[in-house]
């Protein structure tokens, strides 16, 4: 349907014949940004040629030099929960693999949660940091972007909720499948697309990973389906997703994702009634960042226990902000789908630093100190690196190295976000069908120049 309704308003905008002299797609859309809608399915199509490659962890040395050693300051001890220190400084070994206590999770239907408990390698917490804080830094880039009006329409950015996309990642396969909202970079970078045609998309070029006609909302990847910008509508899609699951036998779980704003929808307990009539393999997982725009969930929900909402399925209340939480309750989560025991809710209690989109400031509904209390006390990124460093685990140059490789890898991909071409104009209609249909309406095949691939 969605598919016929862009066919059409592109046929529309064929037969009024306006935007005459466009030469390439955004001085189109300019022009036309209320009748075209390139929609997910075109752009899905678009990205399966894509080889999924998810980020790898880089090389990681066991031991440390004397320089690194030396030159690390002690950082204060921001989990309490963190182990004593294991070894000593005049040690040059780094501490390989350390236990962390982390907060219990709420239970709703559940006898047992996941373990209060979580083990870190060395190479996981290097891996975990270097995808948080490239995450981090390629969306103050867009933020730069956005602000030199080199990314234009909407931008949705997901710096403070990095340990979401992180920790779910680290607990499901890359063959598991991923839906979200529009908040959708972070998870796009985390199921496997680089920098550059995340930001790429952003600026709406021919090297985005939606060849430039998706822009920030609408951003694909294997198994991941978007970047979806209807409140809630992706939550259907994931109990779809799950139930070919089922019906392939595979094995495989969906994660579906949404905020606290679209929690209290109807069609979100459609598909819990479904998922759980059917006992589909489907992790929904609503992400309670505290506010949609700028209503607080107090304001919006009579009931802000989200993980219960579900009524008759089983659910967990996460800390979002820690990785290894996210990480174990997501586990947890996948091990009683894959048992066929049906799906399972989550909520993530997490944070959004910037406002609602790049039009919102975000300091009208909530205060200046509320934000830098969170930034201060429960950053994903920090508590990480607290935690590696006060057991051990890495040493602060280290962080320092990486924090500058990542930085110059945004600067490469934001050059060549803003050098790399638009698509050309007649690349606009492409990958709105998934076949070249003979269709006729009342005699005329208007859309007949519609092209299912390029
Ligand atoms: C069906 C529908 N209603 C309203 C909107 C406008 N809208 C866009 S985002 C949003 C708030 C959603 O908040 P939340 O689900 O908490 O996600 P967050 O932005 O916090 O990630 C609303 C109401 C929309 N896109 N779709
Ligand atoms: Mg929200």
């Amino acid at each position: 349907m969605k598919n016929m309704l862009t066919a059409i308003s592109n046929a529309l905008c064929r037969i009024t014949g306006s935007n005459v002299g466009a030469q390439t797609v955004s001085e189109f859309l300019i022009g036309q940004s209320e009748l075209v809608n390139l929609t997910s399915p075109a752009a899905s199509a678009l990205a399966t040629t894509t080889k999924r490659q998810p980020p790898k962890p880089p090389p990681v040395n066991t031991k440390a030099s004397e320089a690194e050693l030396v030159t690390e300051q002690p950082t204060l001890l921001s989990d309490p929960g963190a182990r004593a220190v294991v070894s000593s400084r005049a040690f040059a070994d780094f501490t390989p693999k350390a236990s962390f206590e982390i907060k219990k999770c709420d239970v709703h239907r559940l006898e047992e949660g996941p373990p209060g408990q979580a083990e870190l390698t060395r190479e996981q917490g290097l891996h975990y940091y270097r995808t948080m804080q490239t995450i981090r830094r390629m969306e103050l880039k867009a933020d730069q972007l956005y602000k030199q009006k080199i990314i234009r329409g909407f931008c949705h950015l997901y710096d403070g909720q990095e340990a979401c996309a992180m920790g779910i990642e680290a607990a499901i396969n890359p063959t598991d499948h991923v839906i979200t909202a529009y908040r959708a970079h972070g998870y796009t970078y985390t199921r496997g697309v680089p920098v550059k045609q995340i930001l790429a998309e952003l600026t709406g070029r021919k090297g985005g990973i939606a060849k430039g006609k998706g822009g920030s909302m609408h951003m694909y990847a294997p198994n991941f389906y978007g970047g979806n910008g209807i409140v809630g509508a992706q939550v259907p899609l994931g109990a779809g997703i799950a139930l070919a699951c089922k019906y392939l036998g595979n094995n495989q779980v969906c994660v579906t994702l949404y905020g606290d704003g679209a929690a209290n929808q109807g069609q979100i307990f459609e598909a819990y009634n479904m998922a759980a009539l059917w006992k589909l393999p489907c992790i929904f997982i609503c992400e309670n960042n505290k506010y949609g725009m700028g209503t607080s969930v107090e304001r919006s929900s009579a009931s802000t226990d989200y993980y219960r909402r579900g009524d008759y399925i089983p659910g967990l209340r996460v800390d979002g902000m820690d990785v290894l939480s996210v990480r174990e309750a997501t586990k947890f989560a996948a091990d009683h789908c894959r048992a066929g025991k049906g799906p399972i809710l989550m909520e993530l209690e997490t944070y959004r630093y910037h406002g609602h989109s790049m039009s919102d400031p975000g300091v009208s509904y909530r205060t200046r100190e509320e934000i830098q209390e969170v930034r201060s006390k429960s950053d994903p990124i920090s508590m990480l690196k607290d935690r590696m460093l006060s057991n051990k685990m890495a040493a602060m140059e280290e962080f320092k190295e990486m924090d500058s490789e990542i930085r110059k890898e945004i600067e490469e991909a934001a050059l060549f976000a803003t050098s790399d071409p638009e698509p050309p104009l007649d690349a606009l209609c492409d990958h709105i069908f998934h076949n070249d249909l003979p269709l006729e309406v009342r005699g005329t095949t208007p859309w007949s120049k519609l092209k299912s691939s390029s």
